[in-house]
């Protein structure tokens, strides 16, 4: 409302002219949502005496009646205006207090929490198995429940072989884990923890056709427990079948593997040994890694420590696969995790592996 307007309702309705300016004075003296609402109720809701000044229009002398009829809705969407913008200033100022409030500073350190590593099993095993990817192999996996066919028969492992006794195997009672005897699912007995990770090289054996170069590495289970012995231990297997593989190459990769492994000019030697599975077999040693060969404690003043089996694969095992036996000849090895991990770093009891004690685990 300008000044003309004011003056010309001043002269025409002194009292709509001064409720005009106390509404203007309590909308900007109001403070809050709730204090500007009853502002708003109070001078322009429809008990407000600017309804009943509008209300009584007719009953103005007739020369009134226009300037207060205009002049009245002036002052009305005036004051509905002023309302709105006094609203909208009250809501930015409590915004602006609750940022101010709850502003975060974002550049102050964070709660630090202390960081893990990988297990010293599951490092030696991305060890072994870098060691042998760099040759070519690739890795492979397969169940920790197995048949006794992919974990014994196909493996050359005769019925009587001490091996399969229940002494050396966790096998599996179907009956109690189903209730019932075994039925369409198998005879109890035909399930075991496999005790090699072998049957994983089997399957693959299975499933692909030559060359084959793969290590199987993962969780066997055996029932023994004692200082170099846990009833679930890790192996890694290797297996490579080719035409014109010998021998030979079974010692090169071996000694390149313990070398990798050990440490440079570490040499290692093969003794006879007996495997169902291979035919020749050896067992490997490597140069003891405390005294060099000249005799310790460590290796019982032999000057060797034994690191893993090794052999020809059995042609039998070619007939159980399917693989041309007359064509093709492989090599297969496999080492226990464990024994290797306690072998480099001076581990006295594979037990402590599976604490679950800090002290022990951070070492590494
Ligand atoms: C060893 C020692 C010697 C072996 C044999 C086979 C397969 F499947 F080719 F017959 N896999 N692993 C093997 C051979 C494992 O572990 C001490």
């Amino acid at each position: 409302m300008d000044d003309t307007q004011l003056g010309e309702l001043t002269a025409a309705n002194p009292e709509l002219a001064a409720l005009r300016d106390e509404a203007l004075s309590a909308v900007a003296a109001a403070v809050g949502g709730d204090a500007l609402e009853q502002v708003r109720v109070h001078f322009l809701g429809r008990k407000s005496r600017l309804t009943a000044i509008l209300r009584s229009i007719p009953t103005l002398p007739p020369e009134q009646r226009p300037v207060v009829g205009r002049l009245g809705n002036v002052v009305r969407v005036e004051l509905e205006a002023l309302v709105e913008a006094r609203a909208a200033e009250l809501a930015g100022a409590s915004l602006r207090q609750s940022l101010a409030g709850e502003r975060l500073d974002v550049t102050l350190p964070g709660q630090l929490f202390p960081l893990g590593h990988e297990h010293l099993i599951s490092q030696t095993i991305r060890e072994v198995e870098d060691i042998f990817l760099g040759l070519g192999y690739k890795v492979a996996e397969g169940p920790e429940i197995e048949t006794t066919y992919y974990n014994f028969t196909a493996l050359n492992t005769p019925e009587e072989h001490p091996a399969r006794a229940l002494s050396d195997t966790f096998y599996i009672d179907l009956a109690s884990v189903t209730g019932t005897s075994g039925g369409a699912q198998g005879t109890v007995g035909d399930l075991l923890l496999r005790t090699q990770t072998s049957p994983v090289q089997v399957r693959t054996m299975e499933s692909r056709e030559p060359p084959v170069y793969v290590i199987c590495p993962g969780k066997t289970y055996r029932p023994d427990l004692d200082a170099t012995h846990t009833p679930m231990f890790h192996q890694v297997e290797g297996l490579a079948v080719d035409e014109n593989i010998t021998m030979a190459d079974l010692k090169g990769t071996l000694h390149y593997f313990a070398r990798e492994f050990f440490g440079a000019d570490r040499l290692i030697r093969l003794r006879p040994h007996y495997f169902p599975f291979t035919e020749p077999s050896v067992e490997v040693d490597v140069q003891c890694l405390l005294c060099g060969g000249a005799g310790c404690r460590s290796c019982k003043n032999s000057g060797w420590l034994e690191i893993l089996g090794a052999g020809m694969v059995d042609p039998n095992v070619y007939g159980f696969v399917g693989y041309d036996a007359e064509r093709l000849q492989g090599f297969a090895f496999g080492m226990g995790v464990e024994r290797m991990a306690m072998l480099k770093h001076g581990i006295p009891d594979a037990r402590s592996l599976y604490e679950n004690d800090l002290r022990f685990l951070e070492q590494f």
